[in-house]
């Protein structure tokens, strides 16, 4: 990579989390939004897709609050009612397109409760046609399960070079990559287990990415919060998450990092607003400590929709709202008192 492109990839990372501004995961593949969906019944068919993400790309304001929006490839290729592509429209507000890459997971080898995530079959041809239509970065999830003798060495080392595979071609190609490793919030687990699972995570990703020589400054971490499991019974309280959280970032994440964005991860909507304030209050941090949340975002106004075109208008109020307050929290300058 030559100084010219290094500096472009370190000026779109440093435009995702510009101060005041976070990102908008609306990558939801087939089988997610399915899901979605069913919780306001409505089908779940390429039409319905369309208009929902229209719904939200032509919120008015959204571009105050929202710096990227990560897109799954077929909302790169739909366009606004009025004709205009989606990639067009956000660039023209200022938003940078982003595009997941990853093709979802498969079992581990031999231990058939782990995942590790594909993708990298035909990858270098994908990449260079998604920079050609305005990608400026692309995203690759990747998932860690915390169990009984899991997450594994073996497969948290897989996905942390898989990660660090693609993330080299990215930049190959001048796109920023954002990483995902993502240690789930399901299970009965405690916060110091998901702390614990966070920091071999992030140790192993980032001795991959500096093996493949992956420039630092020019991409984003997308993370998961430290936190106790769904179903444990002692939940952490906002301090906690976020001491445990900074405290494992600051451990493991390099600080030549551009940034880290936070994903929400099947949290409360406005718990993960409220820790992401706590943790930008425990600033100034190396990195700039962003949110690139999908579901603590996109809930409310899912909800709000119900797939009715007369209710548009207040969707969209909840998905304002919801960017508001979270870019407020990115700053630390949130109150609960700001949900009234
Ligand atoms: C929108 O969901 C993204 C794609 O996930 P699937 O491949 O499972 O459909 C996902 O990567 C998302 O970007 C992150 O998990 C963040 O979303 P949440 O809802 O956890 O903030």
């Amino acid at each position: 990579m030559n100084e010219k492109s290094a500096e472009e990839l370190k000026q779109t990372a440093k435009q995702m989390v510009a101060p005041g501004k976070g990102i908008l995961a609306a990558d939801e593949s087939l089988p997610t939004i399915e899901k979605r969906f069913k919780s306001i019944n409505i089908e779940n068919n390429e039409e319905n897709r369309r208009v929902y993400r229209e719904v939200i790309f032509t919120v008015p304001g959204i571009e105050e609050f929202i710096s990227g929006v990560i897109l799954f490839d077929e909302t790169m290729h739909h366009k606004t009612s009025d004709d205009v592509g989606f990639v067009e429209f956000l660039k023209n507000k200022g938003i940078i397109p982003g595009i997941k890459v990853d093709e979802g997971t498969e079992a581990m080898p031999d231990s058939p409760n782990e995942k590790v995530t594909k993708g990298l079959e035909g990858l270098p041809a994908r990449l260079p046609k998604y920079h050609e239509m305005g990608a400026g970065f692309a995203k690759w999830r990747a998932v860690i399960t915390i169990a009984e003798g899991i997450p594994t060495d073996k497969c948290i080392n897989e996905n942390a070079e898989r990660l660090a595979e693609y993330a080299r071609l990215c930049q190959e190609n001048g796109i920023v990559p954002m990483v995902e490793p993502e240690v789930l919030m399901d299970g009965s687990h405690t916060i110091k287990q998901c702390e614990d699972a966070t920091v071999r995570t992030l140790k192993a990703l980032f001795a991959s990415l500096a093996q493949k020589r992956v420039f630092l400054p020019g991409l984003i971490l997308k993370t998961n919060m430290v936190l106790s499991g769904k179903e444990c019974p002692v939940q952490a309280d906002l301090e906690e998450v976020a001491r445990r959280t900074v405290n494992t970032l600051k451990n493991t994440v390099p600080a030549e990092v551009t940034g880290i964005a936070f994903l929400s991860g099947g949290q409360d909507d406005i718990l993960a607003t409220a820790r992401l304030n706590e943790i930008n209050k425990m600033g100034p941090h190396p990195w700039e400590v962003s949110f690139s949340y999908s579901r603590a975002l996109l809930g409310p106004a899912l909800k709000a929709w119900g797939g009715k075109t007369e209710n548009v208008k207040v969707a969209q109020d909840a998905f304002y709202k919801r960017a508001k307050l979270n870019a407020v929290a990115r700053q630390g300058q949130y109150s609960p008192e700001m949900e009234n």
